[in-house]
């Protein structure tokens, strides 16, 4: 699988970080353990000189301060964040970028305020239709020089729960988390959710810089538009059980009933089922969701209960969401490696 990997893949992988599995048993990601996504270089922001600017199609350009966005009306909201290429190591064959596997997620309290509200006291002017987003850091992608920068439809921004946030899990933002604003849009893969925000630019045709028109979009080829990559397609991921091998990381588990725990979510509607597989997808049974406590917008723990016996074997499970999304067993490739959420396979030998 790893094979041909090479040392710009690597460098990338070594600079993005993911999600230790076993970080799963936290309802919130310490923020260390969040995974971590950065196209191009951590800005080195001074949050005193800095300006978040409204403007475009508005009737009241706004330019603000840290302290000035603090005091508007704030909202707390936990959300689970997944990297659009996240599964795409997987792919064959795998196309050349950050190689992800499948730990390219994290769930983090946000704190920040409605972007919709923001949006409402600029006032946009008649014909409004998109509004874009630009970061501080800037790069060489595709053989064009950018900003980061990604838009969303304004409709869709006033109907959402999208926020601009200001503290993860109770501190200011962390430098590599986007300080000192960043955009979070609940639901949506991670490309969407702007870091070292400046610039907010309401427009009147829709936006097709790099990371819209040329980045995130599901094809074949490179010749062909494809479609937009933009809510996240269900997954469940197992917490592995018992001890891994340093090198290899199956593992080693002791006969008996072992809890099975996980983590489930999607952005396309809540999730209504998970079901575990102990013999690599042919057999399935249904495990009990969690509690529904951190909101829509993060994932839901669940359980089951395993009768481990001596063996080998091979743990899948498989989250199915309320608009009948459901987790396929073999990954849908496409030329990005975006939207892989074929289910995990944890290999496990149970000793005797
Ligand atoms: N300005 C800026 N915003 C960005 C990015 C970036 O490189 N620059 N990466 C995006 C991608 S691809 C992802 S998956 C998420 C990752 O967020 P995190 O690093 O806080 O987990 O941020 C998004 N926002
Ligand atoms: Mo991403």
């Amino acid at each position: 699988m790893a094979e041909g990997i090479t040392l710009e893949e690597l460098q990338l992988a070594a600079r993005n970080h993911g999600l230790p599995l076993e970080a799963l048993r936290w309802d919130l990601t310490p923020i260390g353990l969040h995974y971590l996504l950065v196209h191009y270089d951590i800005p080195r922001v001074d949050p005193e000189a800095w300006r978040l600017e409204v403007g475009g199609l508005v009737e009241r350009p706004l330019s603000l301060t840290l302290d000035e966005l603090r005091e508007r009306p704030s909202v707390e909201v936990a959300v689970t964040m997944e990297c659009a290429g996240n599964g795409r190591a997987r792919l064959e064959p795998r196309p050349i970028s950050q190689p992800w596997l499948l730990e390219a997620v994290g769930t983090a309290s946000w704190r920040g305020t409605p972007v919709s509200s923001l949006l409402e006291e600029a006032r946009p002017l008649d014909g409004a239709l998109d509004v874009l987003f630009t970061g501080l850091d800037r790069g060489v992608e595709g053989g064009e020089e950018q900003d980061y920068e990604r838009s969303l439809p304004h409709a869709e921004l006033m109907g959402s729960d999208a926020l601009l946030a200001y503290e993860m899990n109770g501190v200011p933002l962390p430098p590599q988390h986007g300080a000192p604003l960043r955009l979070v849009v609940p639901g949506w893969y991670g490309m969407t959710s702007v870091k070292w925000l400046s610039r907010i630019a309401v427009l009147e045709a829709g936006f097709d810089g790099y990371q819209m028109r040329q980045s995130y979009r599901v094809r074949q080829e490179e010749d062909e538009p494809g479609e937009p990559v933009s809510r996240i397609q269900p997954r469940s991921l197992v917490i592995p059980p018992g001890i891994p091998d340093f090198l290899t990381r199956p593992r080693v588990v002791r006969p008996g009933t072992r809890v099975l725990e996980g983590r489930a979510w999607s952005g396309e509607a809540e999730i209504a089922r998970v079901e575990v597989s102990t013999d690599g997808g042919a057999t399935w049974s249904a495990a009990e969701l969690g509690p529904t406590t951190l909101g829509r917008w993060a994932w839901r723990s669940w359980t089951y209960p395993w009768d481990a016996e001596p063996g080998d074997f091979e743990l899948c499970s498989r989250a199915s969401d309320a608009a009948g999304n459901v987790q396929p067993l073999d990954p849908p490739w496409n030329l990005g490696g975006y939207a892989n959420n074929a289910v995990q396979r944890v290999p496990v030998t149970v000793t005797s």
